[in-house]
């Protein structure tokens, strides 16, 4: 099953969204496989934003992602890369569409709330980045019939 890493940054965890953000991957029936609360540390940010090392932005990208821990969550499901960076929204939230997490919860191209992985190979390297094997759940869910169709579930 696909899975996908997803950050709750700093400014989240300051402003009290922790739960709201967990709670809609989780109606959304993305089952969660992993979650951890951890200090992000300049090791790990320059590995996990190496691809905007040259950008202006970078030690103030990495400096607000140090201010307090981050929720480290890894979720799967059919396609759950895409349909999580769907549900995440445009890198400046300003211009992401409302309804989805940076569209509802900030005016930020920077403090924007949440990190999605962006791709299927990219989730790979990020999940083995911020977890463990121990870590990392596999459990059935007892409603998935329910949850996806008949191709659907072939698929999975
Ligand atoms: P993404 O988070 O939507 O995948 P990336 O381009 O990978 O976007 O950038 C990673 C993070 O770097 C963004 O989420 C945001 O916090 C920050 N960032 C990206 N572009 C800018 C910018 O132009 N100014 C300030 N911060 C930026
Ligand atoms: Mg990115």
């Amino acid at each position: 099953m696909e899975r996908s890493l997803i950050l709750i940054k700093p400014n989240a965890v300051q402003r009290g969204l922790i739960g709201e953000i967990i709670s809609r991957f989780e109606r959304k029936g993305l089952r969660l496989a992993g979650l951890k609360m951890m200090q992000l540390d300049d090791t790990i940010l320059n590995e996990h934003y190496a691809h905007l090392f040259e950008r202006p932005f970078f030690p103030y990208l990495k400096e607000s992602m140090m201010v307090t821990p981050v929720v480290a969550m890894c979720v799967e499901g059919l396609d759950a890369v895409e349909t999580v960076r769907l549900m995440v929204g445009a890198t400046n939230a300003r211009k992401a569409l409302p309804g989805t997490i940076r569209g509802d919860f900030s005016m930020s191209g920077e403090q924007n709330v949440i990190h999605a992985s962006d791709s299927v190979e990219n989730a790979e390297i990020e999940v083995k980045r911020f977890f463990r094997e121990g870590e990392l759940f596999e459990y059935e869910s007892a409603i998935t019939s329910f949850e996806y169709g008949h191709e659907e579930r072939a698929r999975m």
